[in-house]
């Protein structure tokens, strides 16, 4: 069986929003506990809400529900709960996202955020044997003087994160926007990813490779630009691609024609990952499978795409030969 194997493998997930791992469940007592309104009365009706028509539609949902997240213990129990689930799934190690700017523009400090999503992290290496790396994601509808101001924030805990993404919508916020801000956080030492050709097309993810980033979050629309798949290829580019997500958001019609083979073939890194697994029906492991079952993967393709998430992380040399 397809899944004993995809569960079998140990696999690092490179492209996860904590903030997307906010289950309704959690969503409603965090609700209740913090005296957030929110617009369901119960589990169902957050379900029921989770129909999107894109990228757009489902961020508005997306920020409405990070708001029930106060303070560090939100934080804590939030990233917590995310580690259980990856443990789970024989997730060995996580690059997780978070978006500070969600959070700091309606009043919750930028320490509660990163200091309770930092304790569980350290908790859960313990307890899982997780290995973790954090992600600050700019969000690329605001303007570059906030984004400026987030990565000042970003450079006081250097030690604790280790990289810098960009995302939210996408279209009209090309990465080329955010140019002075990726190369001070170069300069600064913080590895580079940016979500690019989810949405937005293909010349959106040269740009992103122009700025330096190390991998692209999606890119699934590279597969429009023939010149530019060759050259990602010769790069040996990583993609954390995110199928749930695709199909959810309407970024493709069905996983049936799903360009993995075809970045695989180009020499393109393809990894496999959840996005915002709480909002779009599943977590790593299920994403493989839904591939997998789709593209009627081979065990040695599936095996493939796991080594890759480990050889693409920013996991230590050290770390990598241990889970490989
Ligand atoms: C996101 Cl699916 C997706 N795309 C862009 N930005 C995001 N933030 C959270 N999920
Ligand atoms: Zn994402």
């Amino acid at each position: 069986m397809v899944s004993s194997l995809i569960n079998a493998l140990p696999k690092a997930e490179l492209h996860i929003h904590v903030e997307g791992t906010l289950e309704p469940v959690l969503m409603m007592s965090l609700a209740r506990n913090n005296n957030v309104s929110i617009p369901y009365n119960s589990i169902d009706e957050i379900k029921n809400a989770y129909r999107f028509k894109n990228l757009e539609d489902f961020l508005r949902l997306y920020y409405s529900g990070l708001r029930v997240l106060k303070d560090e213990d939100d934080f804590y129990i939030l990233t917590m709960n995310y580690l259980k689930r990856a443990s789970e799934n024989n997730v060995r190690h996580v690059e997780l996202s978070f978006d500070p700017q969600a959070h700091t523009r309606r009043g919750v400090r930028f320490e509660e955020v990163i200091e309770g999503i930092h304790s569980a992290l350290k908790d859960g290496e313990r307890k899982y044997g997780i290995s973790w790396v954090i992600i600050l994601s700019i969000l690329r509808d605001l303007s570059v003087e906030d984004a400026l101001h987030t990565l000042s924030r970003a450079e006081e805990y250097k030690d604790i994160i280790d990289a810098i993404g960009l995302d939210s919508a996408e279209v009209g916020n090309p990465p080329s926007k955010f140019k002075k801000v990726f190369e001070k956080a170069k300069t600064s030492g913080f590895h580079l990813v940016a979500h690019a050709g989810e949405e937005g097309p293909p010349s959106y993810i040269k740009e992103a490779i122009d700025l330096g980033v190390e991998r692209i979050d999606h890119g699934v629309r590279a597969i429009e630009d023939e010149t530019l798949m060759k050259m990602l290829g010769r790069m040996r580019i990583a993609f954390t691609l995110c199928p749930l997500s695709n199909l959810k958001l309407n970024v493709v019609k069905s996983l049936k024609n799903y360009p993995i083979r075809e970045f695989s073939k180009v020499g393109i890194r393809v990894t496999i990952n959840s996005d915002d697994p709480a909002y779009f029906g599943g977590y790593i492991n299920k994403n493989y499978e839904e591939v997998a079952k789709a593209l009627n993967l081979k065990p040695k393709e599936i095996i493939e795409i796991a080594r890759n998430s480990i050889i693409a992380s920013f996991a230590s040399d050290e770390r990598k030969r241990e889970i490989l």
